[in-house]
């Protein structure tokens, strides 16, 4: 292998190698100290996710921004002291930092340091399974480090003993890797537009059959998995760990009066998800947002609820569904008092208080779903022919049909219709 794919790929496990971490969060002006704490806790359960154990955390008031550091150097001393306390290996900031900002800070601090968008990757690496989520991911992760190859060949070029008097020779060979990385996020492309065909086919295949579709979206942890346990009756893995499920996954769910839909379970959101990562999932994401209706997710009993709720209405809004009509679920009411309740009732008035866990609101999310549903597939009667089994065939095949009932004159069905059938079907409609 190619010495510059080796190099990344220590990069890449870099933070699984590290046993100890120490968090920074930046306070924004303006920014309240229980939001930034809130972002600091978030933080910790990424990194825990990685299963790297936080030794400590510190919360940082940024008034201007160092080039070259990102903090101001009285603030980078001091994390040096607090580094040499608690034995740290690893320092992860929550916000961006720039190459040269982490390169500079690596060489101060002689410790990893990593950003939030590298713990992100670290995670979707991690639970990638499917040649779709490790494609996907695989492509981020390259896009994510080309600019930061610089840094890669510097470690490189000190192995080979030094860099000095070798810098021309450096160049060269990072333009020859910038080359080789560029050619294998063309593979990755390639690769995946195979793969795509592949879901394609599956899809279209679904869609055979016009069954109503839901796609359950949200924050991550917020309990979509577990609602689509509770619905279905299937076995989803459910964690207590932030983005547990990258693929999206599909159970048919059928009802009494002949209602049944397809839901899908996908990927979770978060604040500053990558942007890298948001293109790599777009098209297994924009399908979720093709489906008949959304149910938006979210964890009623967090503290950033609304922060949750905004952040996933804007990539909503940039998969351009921002219009489609959709459900607020606040789940995990369970673990809500009476109070926090009805505050929640009066700030989202819209919002269903479910719990994925008793069951409760379960029903009425159901009623409100096949509500919606049956506005877009109505019940219809038709009258066949005897000479037209055929679409009787069909209609069994493809379409929910709820009676029938032969008479000397054919068979009167009553069927569950979209407009595109009932268009298709208009001779045998009957109006009653
Ligand atoms: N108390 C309570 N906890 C819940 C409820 N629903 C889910 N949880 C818990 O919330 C955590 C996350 O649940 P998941 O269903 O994995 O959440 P998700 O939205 O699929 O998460 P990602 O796949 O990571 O985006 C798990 O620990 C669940 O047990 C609920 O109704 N009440
Ligand atoms: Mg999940």
């Amino acid at each position: 292998m190619d010495n510059i794919f080796i190099e990344l790929e220590k990069r890449d496990i870099l933070s699984r190698m590290c046993e100890k971490a120490i968090l920074i969060g930046i306070r924004e002006s303006g920014e309240t100290v229980q939001k930034a704490e809130s972002h600091l806790d978030e933080l910790e359960g990424l990194v825990h996710s990685l299963g790297i154990p936080t030794a400590g955390s510190l919360l940082v008031n940024l008034k201007s921004i160092h080039p070259r550091w990102l903090l101001g150097k009285g603030k980078v001393e001091e994390v040096t002291q607090v580094i040499a306390d608690l034995d740290a290996d690893l320092v992860v900031f929550d916000s961006d930092l720039s190459p040269a900002q982490q390169r500079n800070l690596e060489e101060n601090w002689g410790t990893a340091v990593i950003d939030r968008r590298e713990v992100i990757l670290d995670i979707f690496a991690d639970r990638a399974s499917t040649r779709e989520a490790v494609l996907q991911v695989a492509l981020a992760r390259m896009k994510y480090s080309l600019p930061r190859l610089t840094r890669a060949w510097t470690h490189l070029s000190r192995q080979r003993g030094g860099a000095k008097g070798n810098r021309g020779k450096g160049e060269t060979q990072l333009e020859t890797d910038r080359r080789l990385v560029l050619s294998k996020i063309s593979n990755f492309k390639r690769d995946l537009a195979k793969v795509r065909e592949q879901r394609d086919v599956r899809r279209k295949k679904r869609l055979e059959r016009p069954v109503p579709s839901v796609s359950l979206v949200g924050y991550t942890n917020a309990g979509k998995s577990s609602l689509l346990n509770a619905v279905s009756g299937s076995q989803v893995l459910v964690e207590d760990k932030l983005f547990a499920t990258l693929d999206p996954t599909t159970r048919r769910v059928e009802q009494t009066g002949g209602r049944e839909f397809l839901m899908t379970d996908t990927v979770g959101f978060i604040r500053k998800l990558p942007h890298d990562l948001v293109d790599a999932f777009r098209s297994t994401l924009e399908e979720a947002v093709l489906a008949d209706v959304i149910i938006h997710v979210a964890d009623a009993h967090s503290h950033e609820l609304d922060e949750h709720v905004k952040v996933t209405e804007n990539v909503l809004r940039e998969l351009g569904s921002g219009d489609k009509t959709r459900l607020l679920v606040l789940n995990k009411c369970d673990s809500l008092t009476k109070d926090e309740r009805e505050a929640l009732s009066f700030r989202h008035p819209r919002g269903l208080l479910v719990s994925a866990h008793t069951g409760e609101g379960i029903q009425t999310l159901l009623d409100k779903l096949g509500a919606r549903l049956d506005a877009s597939r109505p019940i219809v009667t038709l009258h066949l022919p005897p000479d037209r089994w055929d679409v009787r065939a069909r209609l069994h095949k493809e379409s929910t049909v709820i009676d029938e009932q032969y008479d000397d004159e054919g068979l009167t069905l009553t069927v569950r219709l979209n407009s595109e059938e009932r268009g298709r079907l208009s001779e045998f409609l009957v109006d009653v």
